[in-house]
């Protein structure tokens, strides 16, 4: 190859990878800006973008029609016929979740998997003779599909004669951590459930030696209880998150399992000092375990709660309670399966391809608002100059090509680049300069509003009225719903 061509290529390479630098007679690059803290660490960045995981419940309860056991269950009612974790991960796969967490011991206290440290788990039931180990099942599956693991082991303890003791139970707990974060390889996930019954046993939780020892033999897992330290819940079981969603909370204030934390966690604090972005937990079912005569809710009850969690800054962890036999109903595989293909149908479809942007100004190369309309999973972004806010503000417009303006969208996409932290307090969106189609006020990881009505138009500006910092976005799309009730 002669130098020319090497150029060229070095050049090619430089330009195709936005390193404007390189380039002979540009200028050095504009760093980016400094991000407004707090930020999300790597292992949250990536639990942000599954955007859709699964929760699977199944132990005790699947046995005896309840939600909450007693403690008192006998292990010899445990008797999955045909348990299958492979056939759970085709739910998963199904819904396309890319990580699925199993509840390894519920309120009743049965462990799934053989714990040394207490007689009642699946060693004392006919499971395998004794011998099975559903979490070795679940984990091996999982992993073998290319899909991530992750446990929950409930605080509450109705079985165990510790719980109550402080210093003992809390020695067990921690055993029982140990075993489920050493023996099954990796876990992405750890679910530290603050639920508990009214006249429970009182009980004091050490968190903080629950949460250390967790670190300690997973770096790179993510923490969840109502105050993190890596996602919250989102404060309802309904898989809605509020309509302000801020990824950002100040954990002093929140005591897990208490009442009236449940807005705050909605919500989230713009305030806040720690990133804790929620998680928004529901079941396909009405009940959490599976129940004989309960069946998947429909697709357009599964569509809101995707526009309300997802479409609100969220992750959503949907549940599918495999049954007594040790499987899950294949009309619930189904149901995932249309619930998913009906969510890449309405995004396959990007209204916005084609258009030219324009923003009220930009930071410089490598900030271009056209950066909004690459498919390039959030890598880059339209930054402005911080100059606008005290000129007129910030916007950014996209101009629809002639081929496609005529095309009618009902939901409007907008994605912030939360790498710098999640700016954006209250936005417009305008359509040809005149009608506001949707306002709003947070939008972090994605915003998807749904329109009252389907509109075409030529322009499409979204304006940031109010945020901490200046904007940085790294998506702006327009899908058609056809399943929304204003189509035809
Ligand atoms: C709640 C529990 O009490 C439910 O049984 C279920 O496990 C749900 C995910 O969390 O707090």
């Amino acid at each position: 190859m002669g130098v020319a061509s090497l150029t060229l290529l070095c050049l090619v390479a430089a330009a195709a990878a936005g390193m404007a630098s390189s380039a002979p007679g540009a200028g050095p690059r504009v760093p980016p800006p400094l991000p407004v803290l707090p930020i999300p660490n790597a292992a949250q960045l990536a639990w942000q973008r599954r955007e859709v995981i699964m929760f699977f419940h199944f132990g005790m309860n699947t046995f005896t029609d309840s939600e909450w056991g007693t403690g008192a269950e006998d292990p010899s009612m445990f008797a999955p016929a045909a348990l299958n974790a492979t056939q759970w991960m085709d739910a998963a796969s199904a819904a396309g979740a890319s990580l699925a967490i199993l509840v390894a011991k519920h309120h009743d206290g049965f462990c799934l998997w053989p714990s040394a440290y207490t007689a009642h788990s699946v060693r004392a039931s006919p499971f395998h003779n004794g011998a099975g180990d559903v979490v070795r099942e679940f984990t091996d599956a999982a992993h073998a599909r290319g899909i991530d693991a992750g446990l929950y082991l409930s605080p509450w303890d109705r079985h165990d004669a510790r719980y109550g003791r402080e210093v003992e139970y809390n020695e067990y707990y921690l055993a029982q951590l140990h075993e489920l974060l050493t023996r099954y390889g990796k876990v992405s996930e750890i679910w530290f459930d603050g639920a508990k019954g009214k006249n429970a046993t009182n009980m004091t939780y050490h968190f903080q030696e629950w949460f250390q020892t967790v670190r300690q033999l997973q770096s790179s897992i993510n923490i969840f209880s109502d105050a993190g330290p890596d996602v919250r819940w989102v404060g309802d079981e309904q898989g809605f998150a509020g309509a302000t969603c801020w990824s950002t909370v100040n954990r002093s204030m929140i005591t897990i399992g208490a009442t009236g934390i449940e807005k705050y966690l909605n919500n989230g604090d713009p305030r806040g000092t720690d990133w804790v972005p929620p998680e928004c937990d529901v079941s396909i079912r009405p009940g959490w375990f599976w129940h004989k005569n309960e069946t998947a809710k429909p697709r357009s009850k599964l569509l809101e709660i995707y526009y309300n969690s997802v479409g609100r800054n969220c992750v959503l962890l949907l549940n599918v309670p495999p049954n007594s036999t040790g499987l899950v109903d294949a009309r619930d595989i189904a149901r995932l399966r249309e619930f998913r293909a009906t969510v890449t149908r309405i995004f396959a479809t990007d209204l916005a391809a084609g258009s030219t942007a324009r923003a009220s100004s930009e930071r410089g190369a490598g900030f271009a608002a056209g950066n909004v309309l690459l498919d390039d999973a959030g890598e880059t972004y339209w930054a402005p100059t911080a100059e606008d806010g005290r000129r007129n503000g910030y916007w950014i417009e996209l101009r629809r090509p002639a081929a496609t303006r005529a095309r009618a969208f009902n939901v409007v996409r907008i994605q912030e680049h939360v790498v710098l932290g999640q700016r954006v307090e209250r936005h417009e969106v305008y359509v040809d300069g005149v009608a506001v189609v949707a306002n709003g006020t947070t939008v972090g990881h994605k915003r998807l509003h749904r329109l009252p009505v389907a509109v075409a138009g030529k322009t499409v500006r979204i304006w940031f009225v109010a945020r901490r910092g200046v904007p940085l976005v790294s998506a702006v799309g327009l899908h058609l719903d056809p399943f929304a009730t204003n189509v035809m």
